[in-house]
């Protein structure tokens, strides 16, 4: 079944997540996953500040950064990725947003067309988690 990288477009879709890595965290208690960083379908490659979305070839128009990001540190970071580790501000946003260095090794999260508890939806993401470090 083809697969692809997820594409966050609401904020029905970011709850989603949020709820899933939660429960995800919480089953497996793995200290790789405490400060686990996971990779989204979206980039900036072609266009800085402009973030698109791969598989569905369109421009991003819902964001959930973290604060100050993006930041696009030494002119770069053009890949998107989420993370539950936050600075100490009160308004740190649970997986918010961040732009990182595409080279970087995380976690990544896949989406597929399927089954979400049990309505068959023509997209409902599925996470699909793997460390691609474990060489
Ligand atoms: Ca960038």
């Amino acid at each position: 079944m083809r697969a692809w990288m997820m594409e966050v477009k609401d904020d029905t879709t970011q709850s989603w997540l949020k709820w899933r890595l939660h429960d995800y965290q919480g089953y497996h208690h793995h200290h790789l996953l405490e400060k686990a960083e996971y990779w989204l379908g979206a980039t900036d490659l072609q266009w800085e500040k402009h973030w698109k979305w791969d598989n569905s070839n369109t421009y991003a128009s819902y964001f959930k950064w973290l604060p100050s990001e993006p930041n696009n540190y030494l002119d770069h970071q053009n890949c998107l990725a989420v993370r539950q580790r936050c600075p100490d501000d009160a308004d740190c946003i649970d997986y918010g947003w961040f732009d990182d260095d595409c080279y970087q090794k995380k976690f990544y999260i896949c989406e597929t067309k399927g089954i979400l508890r049990g309505v068959p939806t023509t997209k409902a993401p599925r996470l699909e988690e793997k460390n691609v470090d474990t060489a």
